[in-house]
């Protein structure tokens, strides 16, 4: 008999206040403006809370606190910097299912994705930089190497607290302080992290989580007390904000857009392949950077591939997030379920042909069908521009030579996938193709050891790994 757990239940989130200020100093506190904005649960359209927006004055106070405590921060020996990470870390594997619930429902990914990944892989954040802060002598950036100050950090809505440990946890181990700013549809998991912050002792100041939308983020990045900026987020802001910094002396790191290509070849294991596709475009929605949105299939098994793709897409379940059998969950926001119709009907429009299984979508919320585009030619837009929704665009090719072409035919180069039985195939187009990560016979890998980034307009700078380390340290 089919095993249906039951959904998991809001209330699991804790509790959610009706409104929200900053986190400044070690406390929570007021704006200084009046403004504020809602976060919605994407699946029912319902407000979950108002938050500030964050003025120049709210900005220019975290940036303070900040600054205040980087002194002792910076100077307190790498192991007990280590054990505050530890404590975070081990504190968000206690209040795992707390931060999976409220996560779900503020981003609306599926609760299975944010059980399985999203907080793990928080955690696992956490206890890596852990281990690097009292060895940093030894990472090869010479003797000594010291923090840069203050960090300002802006980060998007697809990964809201993944995201924050990202930025986070490296510029906590290597002895700088934070001020972020999560997005605005999303801000939820990081003010419970700020409360985190607080139950793991952590000196005051030393992260402050100041949120709002754009405005809020450029007055940020702008500050002239921040020593360096990181960014995830979309290609334009991250040219405006490298622009808005050009001639300071901020260092600064970009994780933008990507338009990857997931390739298959004629020797791949047929099922394994699908597998990796749908993983590739359909986890969290599409809303991912380096999600396989081209599917790149060589002509001799396109019809097979597509079949047994087309097979496996009416398999998928669309609906409640909190639900434990969900695969798709819920379009992020309006502003981005508009900006999905938009491509795809470019797609149409431009002649592609489009493709979903029979699906039915709830009736309030923010939702879009897994969705196919075959007959798609490299102009297209839906084979150029980044969608960031389950939307797959898929084209063929003959040889491993047109393959890296049409692969690298993008403004993009963040990843890229291979499924091949031939290991020296693999290493022939991984050394051609660019991409920041490429996958081999597998998707959507990520582990803290390994570092991230992209190449060309998917930005600049390395996130994981020892790699992760530079881009806070003065080396
Ligand atoms: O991104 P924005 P949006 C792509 C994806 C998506 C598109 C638009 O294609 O459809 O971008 O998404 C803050 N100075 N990605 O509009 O605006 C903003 O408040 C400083 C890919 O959500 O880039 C938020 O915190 N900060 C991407 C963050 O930037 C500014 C993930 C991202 O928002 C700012 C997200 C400014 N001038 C979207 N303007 C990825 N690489 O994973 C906005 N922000």
């Amino acid at each position: 008999f089919a095993y249906a757990p039951a959904p998991e239940s809001p209330a699991a989130a804790g509790d959610i206040a009706t409104s929200y200020g900053h986190f400044i100093g070690g406390e929570f506190v007021d704006s200084s403006g009046s403004e504020a904005l809602k976060t919605v649960n994407p699946a029912t359209e319902q407000v979950l809370a108002e938050f500030a927006q964050g003025t120049d004055e709210d900005v220019e106070r975290a940036v303070a606190a900040a600054r205040k405590a980087f002194a002792d921060w910076s100077s307190l020996p790498g192991s007990e910097r280590a054990k505050y990470l530890f404590r975070i870390a081990r504190i968000i594997q206690e209040r795992s299912r707390e931060l999976a619930v409220l996560e779900s429902m503020d981003n609306g990914k599926p609760i299975r994705e944010t059980r399985d990944f999203d907080i793990p892989t928080v955690a696992a954040w956490f206890f890596y930089y852990a281990g690097w802060a009292d060895k940093l002598d030894y990472a090869g950036f010479g003797a000594n190497p010291r923090p840069l100050g203050v960090a300002g950090q802006v980060i998007p809505w697809n990964f809201p607290l993944m995201m924050l440990a990202w930025k986070i946890a490296p510029a906590l181990a290597t002895g700088n302080t934070v001020v972020l700013k999560p997005a605005e549809t999303t801000p939820l998991t990081a003010l419970r992290f700020a409360e985190i912050c607080r139950q793991a002792g952590l000196p005051k100041g030393v992260v402050n989580i100041v949120t709002g939308d754009g405005r809020t983020g450029a007055a940020l990045t702008a500050h002239p007390d921040v020593n360096k900026v990181a960014f995830t987020g979309s290609t334009p802001v991250g040219r405006a904000i490298a622009r808005q910094l050009a001639g300071s002396r901020k260092k600064l790191s970009l994780e933008l857009g990507g338009k990857a290509a997931n390739i298959v070849f004629d020797d791949a294991p047929i099922d394994q392949a699908v597998e990796g596709i749908v993983n590739g475009i359909f986890f969290n929605q599409g809303h991912v950077c380096c999600a396989g949105s081209r599917l790149l299939v060589q002509e001799s098994v396109q019809d097979e591939v597509l079949d047994a793709l087309k097979r496996r897409m009416a398999t998928l379940r669309v609906g409640d997030p909190l639900d434990k059998n969900t695969d798709i969950g819920a379009i992020n926001s309006a502003a981005q379920l508009a900006r999905i119709t938009e491509l795809t009907d470019a797609g149409e429009a431009e002649g592609a042909d489009r493709w979903s299984p029979e699906c039915e979508l709830p009736g309030t919320g923010f939702w879009f069908k897994p969705t196919l585009f075959t007959g798609v030619s490299q102009a297209h837009r839906i084979a150029q521009e980044e969608i960031f929704g389950p939307v797959l665009s898929v084209l063929t090719f003959r040889t491993p030579e047109e393959a890296v072409a049409k692969a690298n035919n993008t403004p993009y180069g963040l990843s890229a996938g291979i499924w091949t039985e031939k290991g020296s195939r693999i290493l022939w187009m991984a050394n051609r193709l660019k991409a920041g990560v490429v996958w081999a016979n597998t998707f959507n890998k990520f582990d803290p050891t390994s570092p991230f980034g992209g190449y060309k307009e998917s930005g600049y700078g390395r996130e994981g790994g020892r790699h992760g380390l530079e881009a806070y340290l003065d080396v």
